[in-house]
């Protein structure tokens, strides 16, 4: 029988279900080992002065979790280092960002091998792997070298980038070529999906046919698998006693005005300054909007041990404040910015009280936010969704209001026009993107990742559970 064993750089599933700060990766992993009997391994986040490799077995919210301890030198090298200055950025098309340090690629290499070591001895002999994220690309090539034959899939949460920046990584053929140590390949569009083709093609002349890569006698299967939120959860959660509380709290604050809501980390891809300069351009072109409506951004800090993301904090600061003076009157400010993080459930209950989702991301994976935002609306009284046509999400959520966000017009052109909506359009709008994000939620992105991964082998679900056959 066959388990699965789930394996990201961090591991935090909410502790306590809903209530949680977790991240988007987090929340969606949590959901899928509830439902499959298995273990959660990754570094915990601590360090220690030499690694050491020993695991620290937890049960955490429903999901066993083993965690290992990395040491400073790693943090600096492989998770500040190559992880959050050289590959996030060069994936977000950022490469004026990326850091070519060769010290950040061997601490990457190094990382992932220790990896490997340790998790080699927890996997049984039919057990499935299933590897996430951009930290973790190496992996399974490592596990290999160490002589596991198990199946091993991979996702990829973030963009892919185009051919021509990704050639401008060293050893970017080594770590493209160390995809095809796995049998399953994932990403989150269509778009990722052809970009990865392109490269392979054109840069390692690889034969790809059907989905399939074959390659050093192995075949490895490709394939666009758009992640979820637990749709059904959310919406109920939106309605529950802290959700409503937050919701009347906010709509008494509202005095009648119309709310604009952003919700993301605070993240140079997110498009927070051109947020703000769009909603601005609102402002000048429609002063009849003015006092009339607000715009209410929550940016959770993240990543501040990079200066990037110091930098783009200070800036949003500045634009923030500068927009603020110049159009806010005694008792009207135009942008509510506000850098805390809220519990889960409250901010379900801010989505459901925003008339505009503002979901702008210059370059995004997928981006569960929009997804969340249209999960909470009141089915009688939907808000709008306004949505870059650069978010993964914008394949599957077509009836959002699909903007360029490096545009401040369009994105403008775009708030007006969701504030103005009538209710009929905005009920048919969001009929189709609830149908859709309900369809496609969390489980089923999960379930068929793993299904495509199984094949015909059969894995254990969570105690008590059935055996599911895969197919
Ligand atoms: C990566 C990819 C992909 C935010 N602030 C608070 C809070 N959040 C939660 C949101 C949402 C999650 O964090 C953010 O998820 P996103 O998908 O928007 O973005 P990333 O964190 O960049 O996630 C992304 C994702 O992985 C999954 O594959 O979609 O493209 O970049 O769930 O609700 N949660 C709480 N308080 C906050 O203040 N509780």
């Amino acid at each position: 029988m066959s388990r699965l064993i789930v394996v990201s750089n961090r591991v935090n599933p909410p502790s306590d279900a809903g209530v949680g700060t977790a991240g988007g990766l987090a929340m969606a992993l949590a959901a899928a080992l509830r439902e499959y009997s298995g273990v959660w391994f990754g570094w915990s986040g601590e360090t220690i002065e030499s690694f050491t490799g020993q695991i620290s077995m937890q049960k955490v919210g429903g999901v066993t979790v083993a965690l290992v301890d990395l040491e400073e030198q790693d943090r600096e090298e492989y998770y500040d280092g190559y992880a959050n200055r050289t590959l996030w950025p060069l994936f977000h098309s950022r490469t004026d960002l990326a850091a070519y340090e060769r010290s950040f690629g061997e601490g990457y290499q190094r990382v992932n091998r220790r990896f490997a070591e340790t998790l080699a001895p927890l996997i049984g002999p039919n057990d499935l792997v299933w590897i996430h994220d951009y930290h973790l690309i190496p992996l399974a090539d490592e596990l290999r070298k160490l002589g596991v034959t198990n199946r091993i899939g991979f996702f990829l949460h973030i963009p892919w980038p185009s051919r021509r920046l990704l050639t401008t990584l060293p050893q970017h053929k080594e770590l493209v070529e160390s995809l095809l140590a796995y049998d399953l390949v994932g990403f989150q569009t269509h778009d990722a999906l052809e970009a990865f083709s392109d490269y392979g093609e054109r840069e390692l002349g690889l034969a790809i046919n059907d989905g399939v890569v074959e390659a050093g006698g192995r075949r490895t299967r490709i394939g666009a698998f758009p992640i979820g939120i637990e749709a059904d959860a959310f919406a109920q959660l939106a309605q529950q006693d802290a959700a409503r509380e937050t919701f009347e709290r906010v709509r008494a604050s509202q005095a009648g005005r119309r709310m604009i809501l952003g919700v993301d980390r605070l993240d140079y891809s997110k498009g927070l300054e051109e947020r703000f300069l769009a909603y601005e351009q609102l402002l000048v072109d429609h002063p009849d909007w003015a006092e009339r409506v607000f715009l209410l951004q929550i940016a959770t800090p993240s990543r501040d041990a990079v200066q990037a993301y110091q930098e783009i904090r200070a800036r949003l600061d500045g634009v923030s404040g500068r927009i603020n003076g110049a159009f806010a009157t005694v008792d009207w400010v135009p942008i509510r910015y506000v850098n805390r993080a809220h519990r889960r459930d409250e901010l379900a209950g801010i989505y459901r009280a925003a008339q505009v989702g503002l979901v702008t991301p210059l370059r995004d994976g997928m981006n569960l936010v929009a997804k969340e935002y249209v999960a909470a609306q009141d089915p009688d009284d939907p808000g709008v969704l306004v949505l870059s046509k650069y978010a993964g999400a914008a394949e599957q959520m077509q009836d959002a209001l699909i903007v360029n966000p490096f545009s401040r017009e369009e994105t403008s052109e775009a708030l007006g026009q969701a504030l103005a909506m009538p209710r009929a359009e905005r009920s048919a709008r969001w009929r189709r993107l609830m149908d859709g994000v309900a369809r496609d939620d969390v489980s089923a992105w999960r379930d068929r990742f793993v299904a495509a991964l199984a094949g015909d082998v059969a894995i254990t679900t969570a105690p008590g559970g059935d055996t599911r056959k895969a197919s």
